[in-house]
Parts: C-alpha cells; sequence; structure tokens
C-alpha cells in the first residue's frame, strides 16, 4: 500500500526467467499486488513467477497487447493503481513513490515514464534510440502534443481510467496504443516523468525493423480511428 491505495504491477512476460530475477530485485516492497502474464512460455518463467509469489495469468493468444489486456481483466479487484513494467529488468522504481505522489496529490491520471533523456546513455542500443525518437516525432505531430517517449513500457495509471480508453492492438503498438488515448481524452489528467532505464537482463523480444514498421503504420490508423470516434460522437449527439 502506498498512502492508502492498493497499487498492482502488471507485467507481460515471453520467456523472461532471467529477466523476472532482476525486475522482482527492482520491485519497491510497498507495492501489493504483481501480476505476471505469460504467453505459452518454454522456459521457466511461470515457476520463477510463482516462487516470487506473483499472479500467474496465462494468455495463448500470443503478443504484448494481448497480454497486456489479460492483464487488464485480471488484476486484483482491490488495485486502484497500476504500474506496467517490462519483465526484463530495465525499468527503474526508485522514484514510484514521487510518481505515485502525482496521481494521488496532484491528481494526475497516467503518468507516462519516459526513458528519455537516457540517464544511462549505454542503457539503450542506438538503433532503438532512432526508432524511439522517429516514433515519438510522428506521435507527437499526429496529436499535436509534445510527449518524450511515446513507446516506453512503463506506465503508471489509475485503474478507474480502463473504463475510459479503447485498447484494440495485440502487439507492440499497444504501448503507443495507450498514450494516444489518454493523451487524446480530456477526462484523462496526462503527465510525464523521467525514470532510469537499464540495460536488458534477458534476450529481446523486439525486431527492431518489423515493429518499427508496425508501429508507425499502427500510429497513423489509430489515429484516424479516434477521429472518426470523435466525428461520430459529434454527430450523433
Ligand atoms: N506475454 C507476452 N509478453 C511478451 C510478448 N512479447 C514480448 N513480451 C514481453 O513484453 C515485454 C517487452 O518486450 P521486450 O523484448 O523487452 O521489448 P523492448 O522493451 O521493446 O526491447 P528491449 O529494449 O530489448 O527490452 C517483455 O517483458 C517481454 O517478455 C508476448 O508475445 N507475450
Ligand atoms: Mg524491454
Amino acid at each position: 500500500m502506498y498512502k492508502n491505495k492498493v497499487i498492482t504491477v502488471i507485467m507481460p512476460c515471453y520467456n523472461e526467467e532471467e529477466g523476472l530475477v532482476a525486475t522482482q530485485k527492482l520491485i519497491p516492497t510497498y507495492i501489493d499486488h504483481v501480476v505476471a502474464v505469460n504467453n505459452n512460455s518454454i522456459d521457466k518463467t511461470k515457476e520463477v513467477a510463482e516462487n516470487f509469489g506473483f499472479i500467474v495469468v496465462d494468455e495463448e493468444k500470443p503478443g504484448y497487447g494481448s497480454a497486456y489486456k489479460k492483464g487488464f481483466r485480471s488484476f486484483p479487484e482491490d488495485t486502484d493503481i497500476i504500474v506496467t513494467c517490462d519483465a526484463d529488468g530495465t525499468y527503474g522504481m526508485n522514484d514510484l513513490n514521487k510518481i505515485l505522489d502525482m496521481l494521488i496529490d496532484d491528481n494526475y491520471d497516467f503518468i507516462n515514464c519516459s526513458r528519455f533523456p537516457l540517464k544511462d546513455k549505454k542503457s539503450m542500443y542506438w538503433l532503438n534510440k532512432v526508432g524511439n525518437w522517429g516514433l515519438t516525432a510522428w506521435f507527437n505531430i499526429l496529436t499535436f502534443r509534445h510527449i518524450k517517449d511515446s513507446q516506453t513500457g512503463m506506465w503508471v495509471f489509475k485503474m478507474k481510467i480502463l473504463d475510459r480508453i479503447i485498447l484494440k492492438s495485440d502487439g507492440m503498438p499497444l504501448s503507443q496504443e495507450i498514450k494516444m488515448e489518454a493523451v487524446l481524452n480530456k477526462n484523462i489528467k496526462f503527465g510525464e516523468y523521467n525514470i532510469e532505464y537499464y540495460e536488458r537482463t534477458g534476450k529481446t523480444k523486439l525486431n527492431a525493423f518489423k515493429d518499427g514498421w508496425m508501429n508507425l503504420k499502427h500510429l497513423f490508423a489509430k489515429r484516424f480511428k479516434i477521429l472518426i470516434r470523435v466525428f461520430k460522437k459529434y454527430i450523433y449527439k
């Protein structure tokens, strides 16, 4: 518990037996629940997560987005605030208390945990830096906003906002999709906080070119869908 709020970490896991060990060390003691969403891992992901006392939820449909959508339907009912992260020991949580203060005391609904500016320049491969920069530039052009990291996998948000957003992607684009939904919703107070980012433990699941291209196409498609939704709401009002 933190300031009387129940905090739940949700993370997608695909063959992360090593990554989970690194991640567990980063999770603060005041976290109430940790949900690990496992997609047919063929290593010891499930056993490692269970040994740490995490709630393991299985999702047969592969993909980062499928895993999150399952996680968002499966967290404990008493949850007030959700924290997401990769199961690879990359996302620093030393400042999570400050981020939670923003939600609890300053009434933010969604905090995007930006990895940029990188505190440790070596923590990200140069190609990923370029890809992140380009995708975030497009995100900002399409939304008329100025966020620093459209691709970070760490978001801290009030559980109740899940009723106000629509998430469709089964793959990596879910990360930018949730931010676009949040940033363009006038009933969601969106903020950003610069977190620590560490080098990955375990093998990457990201294919920089394939996923980068998929994400770019998704950005345009998602923006268009939100425009249509707003337009329909306006017309049928
Ligand atoms: N459940 C599930 N998790 C997945 C799947 N693909 C990736 N993940 C998880 O999603 C998170 C993000 O994947 P990463 O490989 O870390 O991708 P990334 O962060 O863009 O790339 P890195 O910089 O190499 O960490 C990790 O916790 C993965 O285990 C999947 O198909 N199913
Ligand atoms: Mg990662």
